[in-house]
């Protein structure tokens, strides 16, 4: 395994992922953007854990005549990064997001898998999908499109062309879904002996901080490697256009890490 990029952040830091941001979601998209204005007042540094577009093809789609809710979102994170710093991690949907619009919206682009030496302790942080190990058919597919040369290739065709390949890779995905059994959802998680590979090489590791799954939850490592307990906090992916919201952040302070719901209680 390559050797991790460290970063040091005091806090209190907030951690977002999943957030899914598209045209089909205002209600989502608008949740966000209270929330990045709620971090640039509280927070000393944002994290985004992956996931914060629905999809990307490419950062000329944000030059070129974005739609209103795009312009708003980019709007948005060039305000807060304006605040305090943004850290951006790519997800499995937004991988694309290219050093260009970090760039120019005035944020930091982290490799996928960071340890953030931070108040509460040191933690190793991804987006997660590269610890989904026992999914060997998306880990083929990941090797190929994470490849540079593969998306230098994709990023120069027509913005049509790109839109139609990621619309059947979706697909694809989707089918694929379908056909396995009705427990893939409920059992599909990161793959133990490959985080324990990790904390192995890095025992200072004290939590383990990932999205992807979807499935909000702390956890308690299954391996005790240097006889320390260790935490694994799992974001919440964000849906406020549905019948059961849900939005959800990290904050990363001196006492340790808690999980905080943006929805609102019923009145
Ligand atoms: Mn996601």
């Amino acid at each position: 395994m390559a050797n991790l990029t460290s970063i040091t952040l005091s806090g209190p830091l907030y951690v977002a992922s999943d957030v899914h941001l598209g045209p089909h979601i205002p209600h989502t998209n608008q949740t966000f953007f209270q929330f990045l204005q709620q971090a640039s007042q509280e927070a000393k540094a944002l994290i985004l854990a992956g996931d914060i577009f629905n999809v990307w093809f490419g950062d000329d789609l944000a030059f070129t005549h974005p739609e209103p809710w795009l312009q708003q979102a980019l709007i948005a994170l060039a305000d807060c990064a304006q605040k305090i710093p943004i850290y951006f991690i790519h997800g499995n949907r937004d991988f694309l997001v290219g050093a260009d619009l970090c760039q120019r919206l005035g944020i930091h682009l982290l490799p996928e898998q960071v340890l953030l030496k931070t108040d509460a302790g040191v933690i190793f942080m991804s987006h997660g999908d590269e610890l989904c190990t026992h999914d060997k058919g998306y880990m083929r597919l990941r090797k190929i499109l994470r490849c540079p040369a593969i998306q230098g290739v994709f990023l120069n065709l027509p913005l049509t062309w790109r839109q139609g390949i990621a619309n059947f890779l979706r697909q694809r995905s989707k089918t694929a879904q379908r056909q396995q059994n009705a427990n893939y959802h409920r059992d599909y998680d990161i793959d133990s002996k490959t985080l324990d590979k990790i904390i192995q090489q890095y025992p200072e590791i004290d939590y383990v901080v990932h999205g992807h799954t979807h499935k909000e939850a702390i956890h308690y490592l299954i391996s005790t490697i240097n006889n320390k307990k260790r935490l694994r906090y799992v974001l919440s992916d964000w849906d406020m256009d549905n019948a059961t919201p849900r939005a959800a952040y990290l904050n990363i302070h001196p006492s340790g890490l808690t999980l905080h719901s943006l929805v609102k209680p019923p009145q």
